[in-house]
């Protein structure tokens, strides 16, 4: 063993150099999430409610089984229309994730159940011009997202929440949920599915709010 200065120094750096490698290696310390913005679950301006606020436009229409229908259309090589029963005979997958609205409040934990999305476009296969998706609802809301932001693992339109129906207030029978946008992206009482190759805003998109609606980015309001 060297007792000279450099020596031990030289010793020193090759084990911190030697750790560190072995650190990348096992991939020491990295969050698991995809973007560091995410490595805090909270977003920006947003607190977490235990409770689960109820917003509408003041309607919320009230859509017998037997009645209700889905379609979906535009850009799909499949255009397809479902009843009820024919729409939960297809696989229905779970997924839990968090709800941020754009008035501040965030609900963790939400466990929906539904339709994915990757299994509806898997249906009624978009054309190739297609790049955007426009949800039209019972109550005349319309809201918009890009297609590649609707083909993701997480977005579902659900048909129960917490195991249970979701409730005619939160947008029963059918609803949509997109996690990673504030959750005016998300369609209640959802009726028809429009693919489109240009972008149509919705409700709240033409009045200010912000057209894509990342709460990462705290993109509430439209900048103009
Ligand atoms: N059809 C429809 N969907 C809608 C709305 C609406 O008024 N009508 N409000 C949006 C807004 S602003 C929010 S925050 C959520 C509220 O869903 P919740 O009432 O289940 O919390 O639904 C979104 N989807
Ligand atoms: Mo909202």
């Amino acid at each position: 063993m060297s007792d000279d200065g450099v020596g031990l120094f030289g010793r020193l750096k090759d084990k911190l150099v030697e750790s560190k490698k072995r650190w990348a290696q096992d991939g020491r310390l990295l969050t698991g999430a995809p973007d560091p913005r995410r490595a805090q679950r909270l977003p920006p301006g947003q607190r977490l409610v235990a409770t689960w606020p109820v917003l509408d436009l003041g309607i919320q229409p009230d859509i017998p089984l037997n009645v209700w229908r889905i379609t979906v259309d535009g850009l799909v090589e499949n255009p397809t229309v479902w009843k009820w029963g024919e729409f939960t005979d297809e696989a229905m997958v779970r997924r839990t994730s968090d709800i941020h609205c754009v008035t501040a409040w965030s609900r963790y934990d939400n466990e929906w159940e539904g339709m994915s999305a990757r299994h509806l476009l898997s249906v009624v296969r978009p054309r190739p011009e297609a790049q955007h998706v426009i949800f039209h609802s019972y109550d005349t809301y319309t809201t918009n997202v890009p297609l590649a932001d609707f083909d993701a693992a997480d977005v579902l339109l659900a048909v129960k929440w917490n195991g249970a129906p979701i409730a005619r207030e939160h947008g029963g029978p059918v609803r949509v949920v997109i996690p990673k946008l504030y959750f005016w992206k998300s369609a209640k009482w959802i009726k028809r599915i429009e693919f489109s190759q240009h972008d149509k805003p919705g409700f709240w998109e033409v009045r200010g709010y912000h057209n894509y609606g990342d709460p990462w980015l705290e993109q509430r309001y439209d900048d103009e």
